[in-house]
């Protein structure tokens, strides 16, 4: 694969993609019961396939419970994400928790020993433009010098892939002249950036742009 490399371009139309893209962005919910047909579980109790920009969303059916992560307990979570605790009850029937870190969840209600459950968040949901366009993840995001991009490309075109920094000036661009296959994902060096938010988009991409961080 031979990859090529541009200088800096500059493109307000790109700002505008960005704040449409931005606003169109969607993620999937991931619904969990707690406390079915008055079982002390949560169903389902473990979830692997969740993405950064989903919700976990945990419903109450029977009982008196609470969702709980707080790193005590058993519970455990990624570094820099936000921990919770909610009642589930009659009159608390419904917590959202908006993912925003990969890796691993466990989490527990602490009123009933073995009542637990984890989920795993393994990508990044992409900010789509096009709803119906399929989703790209990027992995390790955030990262350090390395981003992988995988996902359904157009693989009719030649495969450009932009780095966008926050303010819209298109820093890098990736052209790859060679197809992999499709569950191959391209890998992006990304070492010389400061560290950041920042987007890929494509032409390739359905026009999605995605959110990366650089630690
Ligand atoms: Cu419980």
């Amino acid at each position: 694969m031979r990859v090529t490399y541009h200088s800096v371009l500059k493109s307000s139309i790109i700002v505008s993609m960005l704040l449409f893209a931005s606003l169109t962005s969607k993620g999937t919910v991931h619904n969990i019961t707690v406390g079915p047909s008055n079982t002390m579980t949560f169903s389902p109790n473990a979830i692997s396939n969740v993405l950064v920009g989903d919700t976990i969303r945990f419903t109450w059916a029977t009982g008196t419970h609470n969702t709980t992560c707080d790193g005590t307990g058993g519970t455990s979570l990624p570094g820099g994400a936000a921990t919770w605790t909610h009642p589930m009850n009659s009159s608390n029937t419904t917590f959202d928790y908006p993912v925003t870190v990969l890796g691993h969840y466990a989490y527990r209600c602490t009123f009933h020993s073995g009542m637990n459950g984890t989920f795993d968040a393994t990508g990044t949901v992409g900010m789509l433009s096009d709803p119906s366009s399929s989703a790209v993840n990027v992995f390790p995001n955030p990262f350090t010098d390395r981003v992988n991009v995988s996902g359904s490309f157009d693989f009719s075109k030649r495969i450009t892939l932009n780095v966008i920094n926050i303010i819209g000036e298109k820093i890098k661009c990736f052209e790859f002249n060679e197809f992999q296959g499709i569950n191959s994902p391209f890998n992006l060096d990304l070492a010389d950036l400061k560290s950041g938010m920042y987007f890929i988009s494509s032409d390739a991409l359905n026009n999605q742009t995605i959110r990366i961080i650089k630690k």
